[in-house]
């Protein structure tokens, strides 16, 4: 257990730089990286730094802003990284796919930006 009182998860060792991952993107509050395991042209996970929300209805409930800011670098993300057409996908529970109880977002986008092609 944490002195914070949460366990920490495979998310918190990301975050704190002992387990390797691309980051992409991070503020004060969000951390997203590429998906190690990536489902499409374009996967990125984004989450909290704060390990407390186990998922996105807590997050909602316990710290609207967080959520919000979360959304708004999703979109960041998306903005640099898709064609602007992206999924954002919260599972929310172990039978609907969550398996990193941290809460997270995954930006799936079906294609990769052209901007860089000319
Ligand atoms: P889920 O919604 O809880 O299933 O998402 C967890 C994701 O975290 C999943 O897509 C994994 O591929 C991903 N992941 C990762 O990117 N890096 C890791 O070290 C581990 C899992 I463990």
């Amino acid at each position: 257990m944490s002195s914070s009182g949460f366990e920490p998860t495979i998310f918190s060792r990301i975050i704190a730089r002992e387990i390797p991952a691309t980051i992409v993107a991070e503020t004060e509050h969000i951390i997203a990286f590429l998906d190690i395991a990536p489902k499409a042209p374009v996967h990125v996970v984004v989450t909290t730094k704060d390990p407390q929300y186990q998922n996105v209805v807590e997050l909602a409930a316990g710290n609207p802003a967080l959520l919000a800011e979360l959304v708004a670098v999703a979109e960041r993300i998306a903005d640099e990284r898709t064609n602007g057409q992206f999924r954002l996908v919260f599972n929310t529970g172990a039978a609907a796919g969550q398996t990193v109880f941290h809460v997270h977002a995954h930006v799936l986008g079906s294609q990769e930006s052209t901007d860089s092609l000319g």
